[in-house]
């Protein structure tokens, strides 16, 4: 197989560096960027701060008025959310130089495929150092980088250095690389996992490979034997371009069959916002939306409704999606499963606001603010938003 150079990068202190760029007095200086802390009596919580004042023990997603008792000092700045999407887009554009294999993972943050453009630039470790010169150079912004030949491998390592770090990590060195670190560096392992594994005295990546496939399958059914693969370095994950994407779905079996409408809408409302949020996340448009039921006894249906327009917006998916359930006839029998899908996509939105004059400035606002909210969203739960920020300029 031909070698595979992953890399994950990840900008430094994101809000808070590009505030302290376009602030040079802030420079040096713990900067807070989040809710109004109020001289300490303030609610909401910090989104990020700059390293400065990580050095006070201040953190993401700490309330702000902990932040402020902590370092009354600081600089307390709001969100401002705008500027910061310009720079992410700016960011996304260097690295589309690289390769056309980008998978947005945040705002700041994505995994690149380079084995096929690596040589182009002299190799896969110059090729890192040139995006990080770029950033530099052109954004005034460090970022720090995994060079690795899995997304696993490659993410934690652009962790080790930070700020504006660079590490490789060789196929060869790849076992010595995972084994001592903690099963927490798993991305996905949830603490429920961590907890159970735990238990089997399970601590270390290098541990979790020594593990009996089969002790951990029954343990953790076939997510046990998954991460018995990563742990040994196997992660056939492919970085996930949009072009690569045909469909987007997501379904939920219900604890016990149901024929309750609020439970049934809330459900498809549920799975709406998820499928939207992961077009958006992609930066596609659906134009095909199709419901999937299955009802007691495991007889399974789909219906499937094509849109005017194609869309990534949660309500337009919603509204498809409640008609075609209540055109369906269940036969009396109760819901087992509910099933969204979005396939048929259109071109991806960022195109479709460079070419198409004729879209309307203010559904490209409302997108892009979609857009970085669900990033926000995907990071850090659904409440990160209302819980973390104050957004400049959003009524
Ligand atoms: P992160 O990449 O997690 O954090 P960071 O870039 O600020 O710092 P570093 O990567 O160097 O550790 O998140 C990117 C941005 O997302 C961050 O600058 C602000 C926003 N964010 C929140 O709004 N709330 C949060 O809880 C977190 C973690 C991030
Ligand atoms: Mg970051």
């Amino acid at each position: 197989m031909p070698a595979r150079y992953i890399v994950h990068i990840d900008m430094d202190a994101f809000f808070a560096a590009v505030e302290q760029r376009d602030h040079p007095e802030f420079k040096g200086k713990p900067v807070m960027v989040g809710s109004d802390p109020k001289g300490g009596r303030g609610r909401g919580v910090v989104a990020t701060c700059s390293y400065e004042a990580r050095r006070f023990g201040i953190h993401s997603a700490m309330p702000i008025s902990i932040a402020y008792n902590k370092c009354p000092q600081g600089v307390f700045l709001p969100v401002d959310m705008e500027k910061y999407l310009n720079v992410s887009e700016e960011i996304f554009t260097i690295l589309n130089d690289f390769t056309p294999d980008v998978e947005p993972i945040s705002v700041d943050e994505a995994f690149l495929d380079i084995s096929q453009t690596h040589q182009l630039f002299g190799g896969a470790l110059e090729t890192c150092r040139q995006i990080k010169a770029r950033i530099k150079k052109e954004l005034n912004l460090t970022a720090s980088i995994g060079l690795a030949p899995t997304k696993m491998a490659a993410k934690i390592a652009s962790d080790l250095k930070k700020p504006d770090g660079l590490v490789e990590v060789q196929p060869e060195h790849m076992q010595e690389f995972l084994r001592p670190l903690n099963i927490r560096k798993i991305s996905g392992l949830g603490e429920k996992t961590e907890i159970i594994l735990n238990r089997i005295g399970i601590t270390t990546i290098g541990q979790l490979a020594d593990a009996s496939p089969a002790k951990l399958t029954t343990l953790l059914g076939a997510n046990g034997y998954q991460l018995h693969q990563l742990a040994q370095g196997i992660n056939p994950r492919e970085v996930q371009t949009r072009g690569e994407v045909k469909s987007i779905s997501n379904e939920t079996t219900f604890d016990q069959d149901t024929s309750e409408r609020t439970v049934i809408n809330r459900t498809l409302m549920r799975l709406s916002e998820k499928v939207a949020g992961r077009l958006r996340h992609h930066r596609l448009k659906a134009r095909t939306i199709t419901l999937k039921i299955r009802l007691t006894g495991f007889a399974t249906y789909t219906r499937a409704l094509t849109l005017d327009a194609p869309t990534s917006f949660d309500d337009a998916v919603y509204r498809a999606v409640k008609k075609l359930y209540s055109d369906f006839d269940c036969r009396g029998k109760k819901i087992r499963l509910l099933g969204v899908k979005a396939s048929n996509f259109s071109a991806p939105a960022v195109q479709a606001e460079l070419f198409n004059n004729a879209a309307k400035p203010v559904d490209a606002r409302a997108e892009k603010l979609h857009q970085a909210i669900d990033k926000l969203k995907s990071k850090f739960g659904d409440d990160a938003i209302c819980r973390g920020t104050s957004i400049k300029g959003r009524s």
